[in-house]
């Protein structure tokens, strides 16, 4: 049965390519900086690329080419690039694939960190970038330039729950002469996957649902294309954000579980967020699963499922938030997202606190949103631990 041919559940558990001399049932953690050469000679063929032999943990190790084999086959691409963080794979992606005097695009709502690197550092080395809400297709064409050579989307958008069109994108990109990037973070490829819309590189923060279990921070790029993938690659070594060995393998972990994790997640979290739709304190939800979501049917086409992550604002503003942030009993109060763990944070004030506040207000990150991760949870539990924190507003 050739692994290829295997639903994604099975891929989940089983792609991936490691040698395994002793027939271990699991990936074993190569934790060695380094690899023996049988003689001078084979160092050379390797150092050449005529052996494909390991050298040097920054430029390859057994451990993290499982991991990265395993999630470029889960997302449909060539090569999978691990990276030390997904702030590792964003910074990858900028240095590799945009120089001095060229221009990006990105959704004006994405993680913090990522717009701020690019608005106040990669700026700094002649790197323009324009920040529009990609949910509107026109607002995108008007941004081109003639030296724009990629547009960045997160979709999904943390924390906003803006759904953008990727198969438009992808166009609109080709059309420019630009590359699609994606950060497919608040999805995992079990959720979406953008090279099979067209985008050209994927990206993951897989600190979040790839691994799952909030205990290992890591990302990853996959490449649609193995001379992309050999560009990122070089760059990654270059710039030494490689994973560490026994990161991957715990990352290898999570993703056997990556499907039935989400499925219970997003359960639930079609649930909650139906329960504070209705609730009378609350004033709006986003979530992709709702009706009410302005992209619920685009997110219905380009995503397998709506996901586990719910932004909504309180009547009160972020007051409320802030009590409803300090009275909820299981939920924890913690940055971060995509874990077994229910988590809620104020982005305003935590993970997107860096952005300038009027850029914030402009990508719809208001005062008052309040992000919230669905773990799994209880539903009756999560519920009743809502229904005492608002009760306390
Ligand atoms: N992309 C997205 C969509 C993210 O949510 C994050 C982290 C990153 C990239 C960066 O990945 P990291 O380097 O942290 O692995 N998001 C966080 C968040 O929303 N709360 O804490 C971290």
């Amino acid at each position: 049965m050739k692994k290829k041919n295997l639903g994604i559940n099975s891929r989940m558990i089983h792609a991936g390519e490691f040698e395994n001399p002793l027939g271990s049932a699991t990936v074993p953690i190569y934790q060695s900086s380094t690899f023996i050469f049988e003689n001078a000679d084979h160092g050379a063929r390797c150092f050449s690329g005529e052996d494909d032999g390991y050298i040097y943990t920054r430029i390859g190790n057994p451990t993290i080419h499982a991991l990265e084999t395993l999630v470029a086959d889960l997302e449909g691409g060539a090569e999978g690039i691990a990276t030390s963080s997904g702030m590792a794979a964003v910074n990858t992606l900028y240095m590799a694939l945009l120089s001095k005097g060229d221009h990006m695009i990105s959704s004006a709502a994405v993680y913090g960190p990522s717009r701020v690197v690019m608005e106040q550092h990669w700026s700094r080395f002649g790197v323009e970038s324009t920040y529009v809400n990609t949910s509107d297709v026109e607002a995108i064409k008007a941004a081109f330039k003639p030296n724009t050579r990629m547009l960045y989307i997160e979709t999904p958008a943390n924390p906003t729950m803006e759904i953008t069109d990727l198969k438009a994108c992808a166009a609109l990109a080709h059309e420019h002469g630009a590359l699609l990037v994606v950060d497919n973070t608040f999805s995992s490829p079990y959720l979406q996957r953008p090279l099979e819309l067209g985008a050209d590189a994927v990206f993951h923060s897989m600190t979040k649902f790839l691994n799952g279990h909030a205990d290992i921070v890591a990302g990853m790029i996959v490449a649609k294309d193995k001379a992309l993938g050999k560009k990122l690659r070089s760059m990654m070594v270059t710039m030494g954000c490689n994973m560490d060995p026994h990161q991957a393998f715990m990352v290898i972990r999570g993703v056997k579980t990556l499907g039935i994790r989400i499925e219970r997640a997003q359960q639930s979290a079609m649930k909650i967020a139906q329960f504070l739709e209705a609730h009378p304190k609350v004033e709006w939800v986003k979530y992709p699963g709702l009706e009410s979501h302005p992209q619920h049917q685009l997110a219905k086409e380009q995503m397998f499922g709506f996901g586990t992550m719910i932004s909504f604002g309180l009547k009160g503003g972020f007051e409320a938030g802030k009590i409803l942030m300090n009275s909820v009993e299981l939920a924890i109060l913690a940055v971060s997202l995509g874990g077994v763990e229910t988590l809620i944070q104020h982005p305003a004030s935590m993970t997107h606190s860096k952005m300038n506040p009027e850029d914030r207000l402009k990508a719809g990150i208001t005062e008052g949103l309040v992000r919230y991760s669905v773990g799994i949870e209880d539903i009756d539990d999560l519920i009743e631990d809502l229904e005492q924190g608002l009760a306390k507003i």
